[in-house]
């Protein structure tokens, strides 16, 4: 006879989770909304670097970030002595950064429009994977030249804190978990809060192993 005891229960457990948080008025929380598109994310992120491989950069204050970056689509996010810009050039490559590839636009406007933002097409895409420890401090998205428009930001692998502050750098933050396939949406009034995220704790993913992927979209002004 068959030991029910060693049999794994045959149905799944609903996820709880809600679709969609708001987290403040331009600021949407969609968790798990990446998951089908994963592992084509996934895919899409091992082409790029193979053309572009990750760096880590150096911040204008002379120090090298913990974690390591890489971009798509016609404008790339870079850090440099002299500062942050957005470029067509890789400046590692002298190549133009990789195309976007089409599973990354579509997944970026449905999350845009889940989230309110209709109409969103972003033009640069910056890839960041963090190795356990690595961090990143508390910063304002404004390199863009347009705050119009919303970032939306994928993250994938192992778990992160978020730190959702405010329009002051020493105003308090939030802690905000993101997880595997998490997404996060904001704009208009939320477009520049600061947010960072804290050290990365070890730990392996099946989909990512020691790693923690982030794909943030923007539209950068031309
Ligand atoms: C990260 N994200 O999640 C870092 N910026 O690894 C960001 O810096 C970020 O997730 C603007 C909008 C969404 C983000
Ligand atoms: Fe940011």
């Amino acid at each position: 006879m068959k030991d029910n005891r060693s049999v794994q229960m045959d149905f799944l457990l609903p996820d709880i989770r809600p679709n969609s948080v708001q987290l403040d008025a331009g600021a949407v929380l969609l968790p798990g909304f990446a998951l089908h598109d994963a592992e084509a994310c996934m895919l899409a992120v091992h082409r790029i670097t193979q053309q572009a491989p990750f760096r880590k950069m150096y911040t204008p204050g002379g120090g090298q970030m913990s974690v390591a970056m890489t971009c798509c689509g016609p404008f790339g996010w870079v850090s440099t002595s002299q500062g942050y810009s957005y470029t067509r050039v890789n400046p590692f490559t002298d190549q133009p950064w990789p195309n976007m590839p089409t599973i990354f636009q579509t997944l970026a406007h449905k999350a845009a429009q889940k989230a309110g933002f209709a109409q969103f097409h972003p033009n640069a895409c910056l890839i960041n994977s963090y190795s356990p420890g690595a961090r990143m401090g508390l910063h304002q998205d404004r390199d863009e030249g347009c705050t119009e428009q919303p970032v939306v930001s994928l993250s994938f692998g192992l778990e992160a804190v978020f730190l959702w502050g405010g329009l002051k750098r020493s105003d308090p933050t939030r802690q905000i978990l993101l997880r595997d396939g998490d997404v996060l949406v904001w704009g208009g009034p939320d477009r520049l809060r600061f947010h960072g995220i804290k050290p990365i704790r070890a730990g392996t993913h099946a989909r990512t192993g020691e790693t923690r992927l982030n794909i943030t979209f923007r539209f950068v002004a031309t």
